[in-house]
């Protein structure tokens, strides 16, 4: 899209105190503005912390959330085998003050199966520290396939399936919340609604990074981006 097709294209007239410095014909004082608030927000980090079993998907989705394939320069490195054993950083391309795993916004708690004693001891520890977590299964698309090899019922009635078995509920972690996801197909299953989901309860400017780094899975984000 060009700007011509959409009104809403980046309006730097939004921007605190721009719109009356281009009224009194002060174009100096409305780049300032506009300068110092771009300044400001590539400043706000965003710490996400990603945890699960070896092998659970981590490093994929990190590649996935970063718009990268696990083959391209830069990934996260990835496989059948135990791959990451240290806590890395991976700062986005586009902006170097996403470190992942020193000071955390939230917590994704990924697992390809059903969560274990160890993820949900991790979010109640993180309960008690007031943060958010969301529950991230992983590799759905091994499970759709799965069951549209052995029965016919449908791809909705697998993953409500999967939705209610994910967490048991006698580990005690009262309404979980968890996103089916299948980092190979970011657009498919939940992960748009773990976007909508994180918005919602980040700080204003903490959400703005967060639209920055995320990847267009959808067209609403892509709209949204443009209003930053
Ligand atoms: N089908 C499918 N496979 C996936 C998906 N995500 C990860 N995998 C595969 O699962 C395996 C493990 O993925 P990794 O991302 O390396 O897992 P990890 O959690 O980082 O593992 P460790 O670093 O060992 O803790 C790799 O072979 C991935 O290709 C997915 O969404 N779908
Ligand atoms: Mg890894």
């Amino acid at each position: 899209l060009n700007s011509m097709e959409d009104p809403d294209d980046s309006c730097p007239e939004q921007i605190p105190g721009v719109k009356e410095a281009l009224k009194n014909n002060d174009t100096a004082g409305a780049a300032k503005r506009i300068k110092e608030y771009l300044e400001k927000q590539t400043n706000v980090s965003l710490n996400i912390a990603i945890t699960g079993e070896s092998g659970a998907g981590k490093s994929t989705f990190i590649n996935a959330f970063r718009g990268i394939k696990n083959r391209d320069e830069g990934a996260a490195p990835t496989g059948v085998t135990e791959t990451t054993s240290e806590v890395t950083p991976y700062p986005h391309p586009d902006n170097p003050n996403l470190v992942g795993f020193d000071k955390y916004d939230f917590f994704l708690i990924i697992s390809d199966t059903r969560f274990r004693e160890n993820d949900v001891k991790l979010a109640q520890k993180i309960q008690k520290m007031k943060k958010n977590f969301y529950f991230v299964r992983s590799k759905i698309d091994n499970d759709i396939r799965a069951e549209e090899s052995v029965s016919d019922s449908s791809k909705e009635k697998t993953l409500t399936k999967i939705r209610d078995d994910c967490v048991q509920r006698e580990l005690g972690i009262e309404s979980p919340r968890v996103f089916l996801m299948s980092s190979f197909q970011l657009h498919k299953y939940d992960f748009s609604l773990l976007q909508e989901t994180l918005e919602r309860e980040l700080p204003k400017d903490k959400r703005d990074t967060l639209l920055y780094v995320m990847p267009n899975v959808n067209p609403d984000v892509i709209s949204k981006k443009k209003r930053l």
